[in-house]
């Protein structure tokens, strides 16, 4: 399919999404969103990809959504337009998927990063919710996430101030796995998907869906969720394949089945 703002490539089984709107620091107009759910769905259905890396250039992963796009918006037509709904299907993806983020990851930009599984980043990269110098607020998740990650006082902080947070500020608060010097962002992340796409592919999928739950759940009703998707993996060939490479002392060759 042909894209107008993002570029689309595979890397062996790493399917790679680059945002691609460099002359306004990749801010997200709908269109852009639009094509950036579509191929993270498309790549989770494709069987031959089992990672999915989404990055953008030197200077910015996202500088937020599109100020321009977005500033004759009224309350109705927010209403009626839904924007948030494509972005409630990235939590969807049941694949892992890692943001590589060098320069500038603002607002919505910020957000996109944080619907992603595993965030590396640059050491000079700087994250940020500046919508209150907007006069308006995170629309796409921001408040949610960023309580969850550090808590009240310091969510409340970070946003009523709308300062960028550098990268160690970031790893400091669990948001981001790793800081790199900012020419290995996407060797790291290229060595971290290597190594994930060599993992038993349904393990991860049912690993993912029961870490997600433990935000959202009381504890025993996550361990409930854990236990059902730890019976399921012993459906799965990579199961056996697995244990049984385990007992002949040679590496497993996970098919995803
Ligand atoms: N929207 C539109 N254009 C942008 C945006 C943006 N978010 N960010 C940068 N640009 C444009 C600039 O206008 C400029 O265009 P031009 O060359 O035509 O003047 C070009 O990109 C380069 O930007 P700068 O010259 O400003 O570059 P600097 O290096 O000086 O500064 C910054 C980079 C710090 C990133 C600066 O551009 C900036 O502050 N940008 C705005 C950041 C921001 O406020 N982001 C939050 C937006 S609101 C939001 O994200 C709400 C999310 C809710 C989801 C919405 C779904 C509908």
């Amino acid at each position: 399919m042909k894209h107008k703002f993002i570029q689309v490539r595979n890397e062996g089984r790493i399917g790679m999404i680059q945002l691609h709107r460099p002359q306004v620091m990749n801010a997200l107009n709908r269109t852009m969103i639009d094509e950036i759910v579509q191929q993270l769905e498309s790549f989770d259905q494709d069987s031959s990809i089992r990672i999915i890396v989404l990055y953008g250039n030197e200077k910015a992963f996202a500088a937020g959504a599109d100020i321009e796009e977005m500033r004759g918006e009224s309350p109705l037509s927010l209403e009626l337009l839904d924007p948030f709904a494509v972005w409630d299907r990235i939590s969807l993806i049941k694949k892992p998927v890692i943001a590589a983020v060098n320069g500038v990851a603002l607002g919505g930009g910020f957000e996109l990063a944080l619907h992603c599984d595993l965030i590396i980043a640059a050491e000079d990269a700087s994250f940020g919710f500046p919508e209150v110098k907007l006069g308006v607020m995170p629309g796409a998740g921001g408040t949610q996430f960023l309580t969850k990650a550090m808590g009240q006082a310091k969510a409340l902080e970070w946003i009523w101030l709308g300062d960028p947070m550098s990268a160690y500020e970031a790893a400091h608060y669990g948001i981001v796995n790793r800081v790199v010097h900012p020419e290995m962002v996407m060797e790291e992340t290229m060595k971290l998907a290597t190594r994930l796409e060599k993992q038993a592919p349904i393990s991860l999928r049912l690993i993912k869906e029961a870490v997600k739950r433990a935000v959202d759940s009381p504890l025993m009703e996550g361990k409930q969720f854990e236990r059902k998707n730890f019976y399921i993996a012993f459906d799965s060939r990579d199961q056996k394949e697995g244990m049984e490479a385990f007992s002949e002392k040679r590496r497993p060759d996970f098919k995803g089945e």
